[in-house]
């Protein structure tokens, strides 16, 4: 029995022994694998982390150049659409020269957009200067190459519309300029338009245009890499198609300035006219000679000359002098406006008392009032001269020029006949005689010229 203890106990013993043994460490064939097998681990997870957000990066790079591309698209598609015509060679093609731009030197213009109205207010000359959009470089570092879009063309301000000041603008960078030229495959009735090739590539904006100028196909190619430019992935590729606006009736030119209104002529001289719009007047004296004495031009007699004018038979401006030797008033749209002259001679006004006629106990009147809406003497006394009226045929009296030598710019060369634009009238007073076989009878006693509307190109 104290055997079988015995020999228990041993065996408890080397179990004992055996298990504290094991689990007293490793040996260091154990330690060396498991060492390895951590590395492994630990590296595998690295390597995975690291691809993880490279691949993430990829895709923000990947959806930026997304967003961009389709951005600078949108804008350029809705511009060209805007347009009549696109340029199917804008090198040559232009109304203008390429402007002298200062950007990159290397721009090269792929659309030229003809927009009908726009104006650039510094080539205030230029009808219609088309919008431009180059490829060319960066103009600085803070736009990533290689290649970028810029716009030349109008600001456009708050509310979206055009302005009159032009600008070179950078649209959107990170163009590609490495796009193999075979990439591009214009249609037969298309032309190419992209950058000069170089080691048989092309910039990543160029554009297949239709022979009418009404359809373009856009390409944009950009690059894609990260913000820290340590990986690139493929270049991202978009295209669009603009259709300008082929089948719009062209807006309608400008209205040419208003035709001249032509003055009619009343049956006492006076003059009306009914114009479409508002018309300016302008009434100018072109010559005065009447005196008191035969041969004696110191005896000259002062004359003024008043307008009064009547707007749809209502007095709207009493006689008032015409001073320094014109008057203007603007005859109001679509009413019948009425032009009265009325010329006096002021004997009484001549600076040498004793040359003075009529005036102090004289009994005659030198120098009557004539105004041009009486009945009284205006049969005889005023004249009204338009284009083709035959010229006045009457002697100066006293030495004074004969009446044509007062409207010598209207005559043909013979000195027949008058001409005058149709807005025109000349009107001749006699203030003194009223018997035209008088030798005193000279037409020339006050001289105007009445213009209806702006006349600034005329004799
Ligand atoms: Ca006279």
């Amino acid at each position: 029995m104290k055997k079988q203890v015995r020999e228990f106990n041993l065996k408890l013993l080397n179990t004992l022994f055996k298990a504290k043994k094991s689990q007293a460490g490793f040996t260091l064939n154990e330690l060396i694998l498991g060492s390895i097998a951590g590395i492994v681990v630990i590296g595998g997870t690295i390597v995975g982390l690291s691809s993880l957000l490279s691949s993430n990066e990829v895709a923000q790079a990947e959806t930026r150049a997304r967003k961009e591309t389709s951005r600078a698209l949108d804008f350029i598609l809705s511009e060209a659409q805007t347009a009549f015509s696109i340029s199917n060679d804008p090198l040559n093609d232009l109304n203008v020269e390429l402007p002298v731009l200062s950007g990159p030197s290397d721009l090269e213009p792929i659309l030229a957009l003809t927009i009908p109205g726009l104006q650039d207010a510094a080539r205030p000359t230029i009808d219609d200067p088309e919008i431009i959009y180059y490829i060319g470089s960066t103009p600085n570092n803070l736009w990533k190459g290689p290649k970028m879009i810029h716009r030349w063309g109008p600001v456009i301000d708050r509310e979206g519309q055009y302005t009159d000041t032009w600008e070179l603008v950078a649209l959107t960078d990170q163009i590609s300029d490495d796009v193999p030229v075979g990439n591009v495959s214009c249609h037969d009735n298309q032309t190419e338009i992209s950058s000069t090739p170089s080691s048989g590539n092309i910039g990543g904006f160029f554009a297949c245009i239709d022979n009418t100028g009404r359809i373009a196909n856009i390409n944009l190619v950009r690059d894609v890499f990260s913000e820290s430019s340590n990986f690139s992935a493929d270049a991202y590729t978009a295209e669009t198609v603009a259709y300008a606006r082929a089948n719009d009736v062209p807006p309608p030119p400008p209205p040419p300035p208003p035709a001249p209104v032509p003055p009619v002529v009343g049956p006492e001289n006076q003059v009306f006219i009914n114009p479409p719009e508002d018309t300016p007047i302008t009434i100018e004296i072109l010559g005065e000679a009447i005196q008191c004495s035969s041969g004696n031009p110191d005896s000259r007699i002062p004359v003024d000359v008043d307008v009064s004018i009547r707007v749809d038979n209502q007095t709207v401006l009493q006689p008032t002098t015409i001073e320094n030797g014109s008057f203007s008033y603007t005859a109001p749209a679509g009413q019948t406006t009425e032009i009265i002259i009325g010329a006096e001679g002021f004997p009484g006004r001549i600076p040498n008392p004793s040359l003075r006629c009529g005036t102090n106990g004289g009994t005659r009147t030198p120098a009557r009032r004539i105004v041009t809406n009486s009945t009284e003497t205006n049969d005889r006394n005023v004249i009204s001269l338009t284009n083709g009226s035959t010229a006045p045929d009457v002697r100066g009296w006293g030495g004074q020029q004969d009446a044509v030598e007062f409207i010598r710019d209207f005559l043909t060369p013979n000195g027949d006949t008058i001409i005058l634009e149709d807005n025109q009238v000349i009107t001749l007073f006699e203030l003194f005689s009223t018997t035209p076989t008088s030798s005193s009878f000279d037409l020339q006693d006050t001289v105007l010229l009445l213009t209806v509307g702006d006349n600034s190109n005329s004799n």
